[in-house]
């Protein structure tokens, strides 16, 4: 049956639920963005000039190579500052091959090349496995409007269940990533969390980043992309996300408002950097420094240019882990900024909205009223 593009009911259908994609819906050749994509003024993103950034830690990556000699020190200043301001930076040198990074890229453009139906075997509820997911939009059953973008989801738990589960067309690639990211981000875990006094044990360590999920994200060609957004604000939940973009750029950044460095809040255009990897702090470490780490607010612009494809590695905490400031904080702090909160409360509020910003910190927020 012809699907109407005019019924936005039997095209949720056809995009989200028969798993069709906005992939498919553009290779079905609209012209136009249908309503359900269409966001409201405020929510719509401009291109803005990444060249003009004069962001240090935009511009400059941090070499994570030269964390072993010695200029060891400035290293670390130069991360834990980064993690203070923007929570972001892009690090080279990071102990990955640009041939693994080539094959994660195209291993994600294989995927989504395929057919919908060859696709649609991951969707919630009919894939069989409930850590594997294609999907389109952030959770499309809530955003409104849909967010540009179609992307698997594929959680670890073992190298056995990842070969078993995890499509084919990527699961190798896809496993060598989020070992190594995994590695990466609890030596940067390590370092930001001894930078606030704090030695945290290895069981410890390892429960902050006890989730790992892959993701590709595909973000296809938009034809109207000032009406549209490829992912909307919002900072990770977990505690580090590592991500590869390729080189068509979208990603952007929020940078608050500095009254006393005198500067206007604004959205930066992250460039992209051959062989860097972004990484991005989740509100996890917000809570667990007392707000001293940002957890990075971003978003995604689409391009009626070329498919856009990302990968980002998230770790976050283990669902039953307690989340709260770092009690040698709080003492230096005078008191908590946050409470403790159990992780998957956090998980359950995260995944049951839709993005809006850094909103959810608010469920850990200590009212000062
Ligand atoms: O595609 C990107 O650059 C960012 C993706 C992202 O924010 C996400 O997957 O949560």
């Amino acid at each position: 049956m012809a699907v109407s593009f005019e019924d936005g009911n039997s095209l949720f259908d056809f995009v989200v639920k028969d798993g069709n994609g906005i992939k498919g819906l553009v290779d079905s050749g609209i012209v136009k963005v249908p309503e359900i994509f269409v966001h409201p003024l405020d929510e719509r993103i401009e291109k803005v000039d990444e060249k003009g950034s004069k962001e240090h830690f935009l511009t400059v990556p941090i070499d994570l190579s030269k964390l072993d000699g010695p200029d060891h020190d400035q290293v670390v200043n130069d991360i834990v500052t980064a993690a203070k301001t923007l929570g972001f930076f892009q690090a080279i040198n990071h102990g990955m091959s640009l041939d693994l990074l080539e094959s994660l890229k195209d291993a994600a453009h294989q995927f989504f090349a395929q057919p919908p139906e060859a696709k649609a075997v991951y969707l919630k509820g009919v894939s069989r496995s409930p850590l594997v997911k294609y999907a389109t939009s952030f959770t499309a059953e809530k955003d409104k409007p849909l967010e540009w973008r179609d992307y698997v989801s594929m959680a670890y738990t073992t190298d056995g269940d990842a070969l078993e589960h995890w499509p084919k067309e990527c699961k190798e690639v896809a496993l060598d990533y989020m070992k190594l990211s995994a590695k990466m981000i609890r030596r940067l875990v390590e370092i930001l969390v001894g930078n606030l006094g704090v030695n945290l044990e290895d069981s410890k360590l390892e429960s902050l980043i006890g989730i790992k999920v892959v993701n590709m994200n595909f973000y296809p060609t938009c034809p109207n992309p000032e009406l549209t957004v490829g992912a909307g604000r919002h900072s990770d939940m977990g505690t580090i996300t590592v991500l590869l973009q390729d080189d068509v750029g979208g990603l952007q950044i929020r940078v608050e408002e500095d009254t006393v460095a005198g500067r206007k809040e604004e959205w930066i255009e992250i460039p992209t950097i051959p062989g860097a990897l972004v990484v991005n702090l989740g509100d996890t470490l917000q809570i667990l420094s007392n707000g001293w780490y940002r957890s990075a607010e971003h978003r995604v612009r689409t391009t009626s240019k070329q498919p856009r494809v990302s990968i980002p590695a998230f770790c976050s905490p283990t669902p039953t882990e307690k989340i709260g400031p770092l009690p040698q904080q709080v003492e230096l702090d005078g008191g908590p900024l946050y409470r403790e909160v159990i992780f998957k409360d956090y998980m359950a509020l995260f995944f049951g909205n839709a993005h809006d910003g850094k909103k959810c910190l608010d469920f850990a927020k200590i009212s000062t009223i």
